[in-house]
């Protein structure tokens, strides 16, 4: 019977020892267990539901496919660093069949897969990485002498769930890049089925991990879009929880890469970034768990819209977003404005609105943004000016 509070849990053995199997404090344990339940944003009493059914050890079985793709799904599992999170995931799930991490080869490997699939019938799930080739019969990508459509079929038919991680899985990812030599498909196109979807090149693990914990404490998979992405880790824009949000709203942007807005960290909107359009958590749960800044547009980089099918792999990275949504923020007169450049280009900004110029309000956005920056270079232009003409006057 699940505790209602997580405290209440303090005291038990089988907290103490799922702490031990994790080399954890039974405090690190219970607040990732808390953490994990804010990430998923489960109501409360949902964090004691969790750390039971991991200190419980019903480890699903996870047969894992890999196909067209790089590996950089597994890699991204297994560089996270403290807490060791492979050790999480591989503790909360066994592990029966992945081609990457198994010692074996050959035959054995086969043999594990098989016998896996036939003792935990439709109870195990399968976890598909990569694009599946469908021109030419599938012959661009074999295992076992199987091709990958075969092989996805075959595991597929008896999983109680699939989970297609990472883009190329999700949606075919970097390899169905036009002109898509292959054929590259998602996994959902192959089976002909919606399945969940974890996309990202990259995908987050904190992302799958949740998805498999929410398996594990409540017999199904989370609530999803019609994309198949969980809600809880695809429902925002990156643009929506991004550090360098407030430079984009005061209009103050990088325009090369190691100029001095660049250096200042401002926003990355001017060369390319397409956190407005692309739905991931990236900015609030991070990478690998270095701490802040471990994500694309926190070193520096812009969102490339990795998550996101027609934009990642897809859209030029110089092409510059389009605005999914407009924030009210926006419409406010920028900085430069309210430091003495007048407060017309915000003014304008509002009066078209108010005046229903509601068509193209993603390019009047846009164009405003272009004027603030404008409106910046005039400022600093006086600035230097003024500056060149006091030193000419010394
Ligand atoms: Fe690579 Fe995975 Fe990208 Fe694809 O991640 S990181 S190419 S999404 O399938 O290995
Ligand atoms: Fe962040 Fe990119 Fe949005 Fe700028 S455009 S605020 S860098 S997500
Ligand atoms: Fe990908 Fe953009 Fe996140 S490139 S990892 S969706 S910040």
């Amino acid at each position: 019977m699940a505790k209602q509070d997580l405290m209440l849990l303090e005291g038990d053995a089988r907290i103490d020892a799922a702490a031990t199997r994790l080399s954890m404090t039974r405090r690190e344990f219970l607040q990732f267990c808390a953490v994990l339940a804010t990430t998923l944003g489960l109501p409360q009493g949902a964090d004691a539901a969790i750390a039971e059914a991991v200190a419980a050890k019903k480890r699903p079985s996870v047969i894992w496919l890999h196909f067209q793709e790089c590996t950089g799904c597994t890699e991204s599992l297994l560089r996270a660093e403290h807490p060791t999170l492979e050790k999480l995931i591989l503790d909360v799930i066994s592990l029966d069949y992945h081609e990457t991490l198994f010692a074996a080869a050959g035959h054995q490997v086969e043999e594990a897969r098989l016998k896996a699939m036939a003792e935990h019938k439709g109870q195990y799930v399968l976890v598909v990485e990569g694009a599946i080739p469908t021109r030419d019969g599938g012959i661009y990508c074999k295992i076992g002498g199987k091709t990958a459509i075969d092989l996805l079929k075959e595991c597929a038919t008896d999983a109680a769930a699939v989970i297609a991680i990472g883009s190329c899985a999700s949606w075919g990812g970097m390899p169905s890049t036009d002109p898509n030599p292959t054929g590259a498909a998602s996994a959902s196109q192959v089976l002909g089925k919606p399945v969940v979807t974890i996309p990202g090149c990259p995908p987050n693990p904190y992302n799958f991990l949740s998805s498999v914990v929410h398996y594990l404490t409540f017999g199904a998979l989370p609530a999803v879009d019609p994309l198949g992405r969980p809600k809880f880790a695809y429902s925002r824009l990156v643009h929506e929880n991004c550090e360098r949000r407030a430079h984009f709203d005061a209009g103050r942007f990088a325009l090369e890469f190691g100029d001095d807005a660049h250096r200042h960290g401002f926003c990355l909107y001017k060369l390319g970034c397409k956190g407005p359009e692309t739905y991931a958590n990236c900015p609030t749960i991070q990478f690998g768990d270095m701490g802040a800044g471990t994500w694309p547009v926190g070193c520096g980089h812009p969102c490339i819209g990795c998550t996101e099918q027609g934009i990642g792999f897809q859209k030029p990275i110089h092409a510059v977003a389009k605005m999914k949504n407009i924030q009210p923020g926006v419409f406010l007169p920028g900085v430069i404005e309210q430091k003495g450049m007048g407060a017309t280009l915000g003014s304008a900004a509002v009066l078209a609105a108010v005046a229903g110029v509601a068509i193209g309000a993603g390019a009047r956005l846009t164009k405003n943004l272009g004027l603030s920056h404008k409106a910046e270079e005039m400022e600093r232009a006086k600035k230097a000016g003024k500056a060149s003409g006091e030193s000419a006057e010394v």
